[in-house]
């Protein structure tokens, strides 16, 4: 097989950037080890910017959530209890963020792919990629009982933080900056009515919490947990009396219950490799860079990274140009360290820190009281959330 653009990763990176490549007329397969229902199945993101929502127009995908996302002009930070409205309309100079959840995201991009006929293997084995550090790589996998070999001009390396592209990358060419943080997310999707018409980040001594949302009949609800907890010791009941627990009473009592659809742990990281470039092969989303999901900016900063890694694809092929190419890993760079910076910051402010000191405790109040009383803290706050510009 042959193609021009090898892309390592069937999940919001590489479906994006092979949908926007297809209606460029730019050569592209898509190599995803897993089936197409797994990835379905994983409940991710929930928030985008609306510099992803201009690239899923981009890229012909924005019809479903034109009608069914939700468009969200704030949301409330609580405090121990006391309550107080991120206007991100007003301070961000009206923009707003799009509340879409990244499963549809995902059906919507694969939907489209087929659509215009272009290849995607999912389910592939022992996917390697070769030869990167040279003008022809080539990637190998074995699927439905073949070997199969692929060649190609470049290949984009959208295989989330697991993947084999980073991984293939020898030790010294690359430099890994991370934290991991003490404590994990228990997310719960059920068929019920958001307790609030915005999100709510909530702050509380027994942990974190968050109400979000994908519908009017649909919500997703977070609470902070133990990185040794199991979802199998949070039964729903447990689950939905913790996070009422750790939300305003006025709220709480509001709360409808119902049967989870989902439950799953993640754990929280803040992590970054540089470069992001590597020869002839680019890593782009989770592969290069994760966030820890309090500032909503992970599937966001894919969606970047893919604005800049296409352009790239775009000077090269129509412009004979290799600047783009040459300046990707760069500029990518930029704008992840700052998102980086946000997302750390957010999970500072909200979460409970088991080996927090009282000062480390009286620093972060101070931090939620100056926030609620300076016009400047929540102008940064609100240009953060929205997205900082491309
Ligand atoms: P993905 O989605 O992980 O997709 C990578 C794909 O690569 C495949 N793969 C391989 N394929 C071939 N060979 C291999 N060896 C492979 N290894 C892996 C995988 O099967 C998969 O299909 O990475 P991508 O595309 O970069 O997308 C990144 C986003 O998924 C991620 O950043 C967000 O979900 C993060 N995130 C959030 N981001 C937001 O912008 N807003 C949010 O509100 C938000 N909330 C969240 C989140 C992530 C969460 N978790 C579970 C970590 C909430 C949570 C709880
Ligand atoms: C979600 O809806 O899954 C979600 C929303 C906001 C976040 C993280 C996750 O910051």
């Amino acid at each position: 097989m042959k193609t021009k653009v090898a892309i390592i990763g069937a999940g919001p990176s590489g479906l994006l950037l092979g949908q926007l490549l297809t209606r460029a007329g730019i050569d592209n397969i898509i190599i995803d080890n897993k089936p197409k229902e797994y990835i379905l199945g994983r409940i991710r993101a929930g928030v985008l910017e609306q510099g992803a929502v201009a690239m899923l127009e981009e890229a012909g995908v924005a019809e479903k959530m034109r009608r069914e996302g939700l468009v969200h002009e704030g949301f409330d930070i609580s405090f121990d209890g006391q309550s107080h409205r991120m206007n991100l309309e007003k301070y961000s100079g009206g923009k707003t963020v799009m509340v879409y959840g990244q499963t549809e995201v995902t059906r919507d991009l694969m939907e489209a792919r087929e659509k215009a006929g272009a290849i995607t293997v999912y389910a592939a084995e022992k996917v390697k990629v070769h030869d990167f550090d040279r003008s022809r790589p080539y990637v190998t996998f074995h699927h439905v009982g073949r070997d199969v070999r692929l060649d190609c001009d470049f290949i984009a390396g959208c295989d989330g933080f697991h993947g084999v592209c980073r991984a293939s990358v020898p030790k010294g060419a690359i430099t890994n900056y991370e934290r991991v943080y003490p404590f994990g997310w228990l997310g719960l999707l059920a068929d019920v009515p958001p307790v609030h018409h915005e999100l709510i980040y909530a702050h509380h001594e027994r942990g974190f919490a968050l109400c979000s949302q994908r519908s009017l009949t649909r919500s997703r609800y977070y609470i902070q947990c133990s990185l040794d907890d199991t979802v199998d010791a949070w039964s729903d009941d447990l689950f939905w009396e913790e996070l009422k627990r750790r939300l305003d009473p006025k709220i709480a009592a509001r709360m409808v219950t119902g049967p989870s659809i989902e439950k799953s742990i993640a754990p929280l990281r803040s992590f970054v490799a540089e470069p992001l470039r590597f020869g002839t092969m680019f890593l782009a989303g989770d592969a290069g860079h994760i966030v820890p999901p309090t500032g909503a900016k992970g599937l966001n900063l894919a969606a970047s990274d893919v604005r800049y890694l296409f352009d790239a694809f775009v000077d090269y092929y129509k412009g004979q140009s290799v600047k783009g190419i040459e300046a990707y890993s760069s500029r990518a760079l930029l704008r992840i360290w700052k998102a980086e910076r946000f997302s750390w910051w957010m999970t500072n402010l909200l979460h409970t820190f088991p080996d927090a000191s009282g000062f480390d405790r009286k620093m972060q109040r101070t931090d939620f009281d100056y926030l609620i009383s300076s016009d400047a803290a929540q102008r940064s706050l609100a240009e953060n959330y929205v997205g900082l510009p491309y």
